[in-house]
């Protein structure tokens, strides 16, 4: 693996969900693989889960690691070519980059969208820019568009509890929210999911919430959110703000929110989220309390498919 930028750099999802397992078993059985090498990471956004469980995950391989929580810490980023640099961003990111890619083996960078322009969000203009200048492998934190450690935490968690079951129903639904939301995490869970091809994929949203179709091509869109859930075996549950009225709030409907009584059609549902989650606005108390939520197994996981990332970023295969 050269880099780690979305699914299309795997080669076997199941093959890597498995590393990942066999890691969660065995958390140092490769703990020198990564002796004398030093992971990068770079915030330009806040983060909790993806930091403190990339970071472990690169100790457990035996790196260093670096944080930068660049946004804070640096200098302000100029990221457009071309431009008279007479305002506040003191330093280009062709600069920047390559500078950095000289101290690290490897460099993780997590940049949100601007959900202003989609054509430079989809364009990937940050993330890209960092593969073009920092010459080093780059590891995905969550771009504008994909989170693929994520996605890759999602499908180790549904494989590790499904039991002998074989195709189950994944439903992924969309959830009011106050703010306007990347599209990141449902792009990513699509694309893993219909990349893996082991599921009954299902999505549902409201009218104007249809993802990129690049992501979503392959599941079946259902506008009705009861109708989608009826015996679903995982409930896959994201804000994410408007692709067609592009960052846009368009619904605030608290009717989407998952609750226990949404769950009684389900079979058994178990219920996901990449977190944070608010309570109450997108997933119920009721939920979140109860032995379907399975968010935390799921976030714990983030730690073992990092190792896996990293580890096949190490090995360069
Ligand atoms: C971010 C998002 O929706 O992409 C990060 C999720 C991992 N969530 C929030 O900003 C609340
Ligand atoms: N799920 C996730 O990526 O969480 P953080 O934003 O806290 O890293």
């Amino acid at each position: 693996m050269n880099h780690f930028l979305s699914v299309k750099d795997v080669d076997d999802i199941n093959h890597l969900a498995d590393l990942a397992l066999r890691y969660k078993a065995n958390p140092f059985k490769d703990k020198s693989l990564g002796e004398g090498k030093t992971l990068g990471m770079i915030f330009l956004n806040p983060s909790l889960r993806t930091r403190i469980s990339t970071q472990v995950a690169a100790r457990n391989l035996g790196m260093e690691v670096i944080v930068f929580n660049i946004d804070k810490e640096g200098w302000q980023l100029e990221f457009a070519d071309g431009v008279v640099m007479n305002g506040d961003k003191a330093e280009h990111v062709k600069e920047a980059a390559a500078v950095i890619g000289q101290y690290v083996d490897i460099l993780g960078i997590r940049t949100f969208p601007g959900l202003v322009k989609r054509q430079d969000d989809y364009a990937e203009l940050v993330i890209s820019q960092f593969v073009k200048y920092a010459g080093k492998p780059v590891l995905s934190l969550e771009s504008a568009t994909v989170h693929p450690l994520q996605s890759l935490a999602d499908i180790v968690t549904i494989k590790e509890l499904l039991g002998s079951k074989r195709k189950p129903k994944i439903v992924l639904t969309w959830a009011p929210h106050i703010k306007a939301l990347p599209q990141a995490v449902p792009n990513s869970f699509a694309e893993w999911i219909n990349a893996w091809g082991e599921s009954e994929f299902v999505i549902t949203h409201p009218e104007n919430y249809e993802l990129a179709e690049k992501f979503s091509k392959g599941a079946k869109i259902e506008y009705n959110q009861d109708k989608a859930l009826e015996g679903a075996d995982f409930i896959y549950v994201k804000n994410w703000s408007s692709y067609t009225n592009y960052g846009k709030i368009v619904s605030t409907d608290p009717s989407w929110m998952l609750t226990q009584k949404k769950i009684a059609t389900t079979n058994n549902g178990k219920v996901m989220h990449c977190l944070p989650v608010r309570r109450n606005l997108v997933i119920a108390d009721d939920v979140l309390d109860s032995s379907n939520a399975i968010v935390i197994q799921q976030a714990g996981n983030r730690l073992w498919s990092a190792q896996a990332v990293l580890a096949s970023l190490l090995k360069n295969k």
